[in-house]
């Protein structure tokens, strides 16, 4: 049984897509299920239902595109990502992982092939965890590493909860039945482009993704004093920004990595009430720390608390921590699987291990899991200049597609 996936159809769908929430740079801001986000659901479920495929919803507003199989009890071979984007996203994070699992259930079912499972593409729910925090939320609640009640209680900064965000996404999908949360799994793959420089850099096509690196997020709350610019001393002053900068500071040198294995990022820095003549008063900003290595996670995560509260100064500090995932291996079927596909396609490809968190970190809590890199330019991501060459998503989906077909019949 052979199939080909169309790599023009593939490509024309992420022009199509991109359309939605596109941004005058050329890239994508598409919040999680903002109506930009909604309108690239609806679309999904527009392309599913001309091709019979039916689609569900989940609790948290994961979503199921299904390609039934002649067994409607065996649980499903699944692929897929997010189509949520970062505010100055691009035109590929997330998305590319969809349009992947999608092209492949279109081209198995071109090729007239009856499997024994479903198949199905998912779109998982908030992975990027820029409008509502954590990332990865809708995967780790269906996977149940994470609870609904406390994730659908989540606000963004508008006040409104993630629970009426998945209100509105099924009220504009009403024809769409109910999947339960920790539904079965046969296996999940994810294609995604890499968001790095490696493949690029070696002439690789394919990654055949080995891990993915953990995880600690922080928010740290700086609170000193407000006062006028003009008239108040600066040594009487307890100036939160000034303390912030310190810890920021300080921070840089905790977690000093020669090697450059190690990611710290500060990401978010707001200054109240951040107007021209007050001495800042409150400052609040985000920590985002990720090693492969969990000992280094534990050990210098634990040690942030200690750093910022030695540089307070006259202020008061406050670290919370936000989120957490640990570091995951990959192997098994599913990369076994894509080395095979590799091997029969004739793709130049390599190992490598995932700087970047994935919604296919929580799945290993369901079913066999892995994961399929491609190239993008420069390794840029998390930046509207993102961008792939056709040929490579088209790679990526090839296969997607035989990995689903493979398993679909030998697990
Ligand atoms: O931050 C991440 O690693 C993911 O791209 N959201
Ligand atoms: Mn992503
Ligand atoms: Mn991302």
């Amino acid at each position: 049984m052979d199939v080909r996936i169309d790599a023009e159809r593939l490509w024309q769908r992420h022009v199509e897509m991109a359309r939605l929430g596109g941004t005058p740079k050329g890239g994508v801001c598409r919040l999680a299920l903002t109506d930009e986000d909604i309108k690239a659901h609806l679309l999904l479920e527009k392309w599913a239902r001309k091709r019979g495929f039916s689609v569900a919803l989940d609790d948290i507003g994961n979503m199921f595109i299904r390609r039934d199989g002649t067994d409607p009890d065996a649980a499903p071979v699944a692929s897929g990502s997010h189509t949520d984007t970062q505010p100055t996203g691009g035109r590929f994070d997330g998305i590319y992982g969809v349009l992947a699992a999608f092209e492949a259930l279109e081209a198995i079912d071109d090729a007239g092939i009856r499997t024994r499972r479903p198949l199905e593409a998912i779109v998982w729910n908030n992975e990027e965890g820029s409008r509502f925090h954590p990332g990865c939320m809708g995967s780790a609640v269906h996977a149940g590493v994470s609870t609904l009640e406390e994730m659908l209680a989540k606000t963004d900064r508008a006040g409104v909860t993630m629970g009426e965000a998945v209100k509105g996404l099924k009220a504009a999908m009403p024809d769409a039945g109910y999947r339960p949360l920790q539904s079965p799994l046969a296996a999940f793959v994810e294609a995604h482009i890499e968001q790095g420089p490696l493949l690029e850099n070696t002439g690789n096509t394919i990654g055949i993704v080995t891990g993915m690196q953990g995880n600690r997020r922080f928010e740290v709350e700086v609170v000193g004093e407000e006062g006028h610019s003009g008239t108040t001393p600066l040594a009487g002053r307890k100036d939160a920004f000034k303390a912030a900068i310190r810890m920021a500071r300080a921070l840089e040198d905790h977690f000093h990595d020669p090697e450059d294995v190690l990611r710290f990022t500060i990401g978010r820095f707001d200054v109240h009430p951040g107007a021209l003549t007050v001495v800042p008063g409150r400052v609040v900003f985000s920590i985002d720390f990720r090693h492969p290595d969990m000992e280094v996670v534990k050990r210098l995560g634990d040690g942030v608390a200690g750093v910022c509260a030695a540089h307070a100064g006259p202020c008061e500090v406050e670290v919370r921590e936000t989120s957490g995932s640990p570091s995951v291996e990959f192997s098994g079927p599913v990369p076994e699987a894509i080395e095979a596909s590799v091997g029969r396609r004739g793709y130049a490809a390599i190992q490598i291990y995932s700087g970047a968190g994935h919604d296919s970190r929580h799945m290993v809590h369901l079913c066999p899991s892995g994961m399929v890199f491609v190239p993008c330019e420069k390794g840029i991501s998390h930046n509207e200049a993102e961008n792939a060459d056709p040929k490579d998503l088209a790679a990526g989906a090839q296969v997607i597609a035989d990995v689903m077909l493979d398993l679909a019949e030998r697990l």
